[in-house]
């Protein structure tokens, strides 16, 4: 059965989404984002109580879009059996205020190939004409392409960035239902394993017009996380001031096409992108108190 001492492949957790979704099918739903190169879709789940709030504020949750970074569906599915288990009221208050679209591995296919045959796989498993596989699906989204820190060879093991702005069919149909969405008004993506937390933009060190709100916001999100394992997370700031230039990446799309006020992109824990599977609970308690404290404060600012 489903777990959170060992790590899963992505048939398991998309079973583990439809077994949420059984045994909650009043408010929750089975959703699917996009799809993938080799057929596989982009599933998620929705997570939405009959509150009578018909409209409630949308908070997107992004995670595996690196293959290797296997903490992060992980900790992700951990979150989403906090939010529907849990009887921690901040719990059931932070599941009740929002609709919550919650995807654990955006990059199936690179999931399923980093799993199965190449741990440190980080793209995804298109086919490029000269015969080389996949691309950065962070560097493929359609916000200043290739300009910075990302390859134009299709043979780059890390950072090719496709071979046209969503060029990758993930990110490509992942953008468009991202868009369709009335009313995102926060957008948290999961990678590892800096151990920080980014605002955008990732490729320049120009700061967005509710910057200081991020900075208070991503702050508190911290302390929450801190308070847990006593981890110190570097941040938040943009990756081009801790990290490196980036660009192409999820999170600085959403922020410039759709004007989403809250993004931020964590960085979890880890070496080398491994993390021990009997340690995945402390790192996806902390990632729940990290979006406790994000949503925390977001209201104290009026959010
Ligand atoms: O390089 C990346 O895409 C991320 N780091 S990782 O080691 N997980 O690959 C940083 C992402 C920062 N955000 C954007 N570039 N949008
Ligand atoms: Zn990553």
């Amino acid at each position: 059965g489903f777990s959170w001492t060992a790590y899963h492949d992505v048939n398991d957790i998309y079973k583990y989404l439809e077994d949420v979704n059984k045994a909650h099918s009043d408010w929750t739903e089975v959703i699917v984002g996009g799809e993938s190169y080799e057929g596989r879709k982009i599933q998620g789940i929705r997570i939405n109580t009959l509150t009578g709030d018909e409209n409630k504020p949308v908070i997107f949750i992004e995670s595996g879009i690196h293959a290797r970074e296997w903490i992060t569906p992980a900790t992700t599915t951990y979150f989403i059996n906090q939010l529907v288990t849990s009887n921690n009221p901040n719990i059931t208050a932070l599941r009740d205020q929002f609709d919550w679209r919650i995807f654990p591995s955006v990059n199936p296919d690179g999931y399923q190939f980093s799993y199965y045959s190449d741990r440190m796989w980080r793209k995804t498993r298109s086919l490029s004409p000269n015969g080389c596989i996949g691309a950065d699906p962070n560097r493929n989204w359609d916000y200043n392409w290739l300009k910075h820190g990302a390859s134009n060879n299709p043979c780059d093991y890390q950072t090719y960035g496709g071979s046209k702005p969503f060029s990758e069919v993930e990110t490509k149909t992942l953008s468009a239902y991202i868009a369709s969405i009335e009313n995102l008004q926060a957008y948290v993506a999961f990678h590892s394993d800096a151990q920080m937390l980014l605002l955008p933009y990732s490729d320049s060190t120009t700061h967005v017009d509710n910057y200081d709100d991020l900075v208070t916001v991503g702050k508190t999100s911290l302390n929450y996380g801190r308070a847990v394992n006593g981890k110190v997370y570097r941040g938040p700031a943009t990756a081009a001031e801790i990290l490196y230039k980036a660009s192409g990446g999820s999170m600085d799309w959403v922020r410039d096409a759709l004007g989403t006020p809250l993004v931020f992109t964590y960085e979890l824990r880890g070496t080398y992108f491994h993390w021990p599977a009997y340690r995945i609970p402390e790192q996806g308690e902390e990632v729940t108190q990290m979006l406790l404290g994000l949503v925390t404060e977001a209201k104290n600012l009026g959010y």
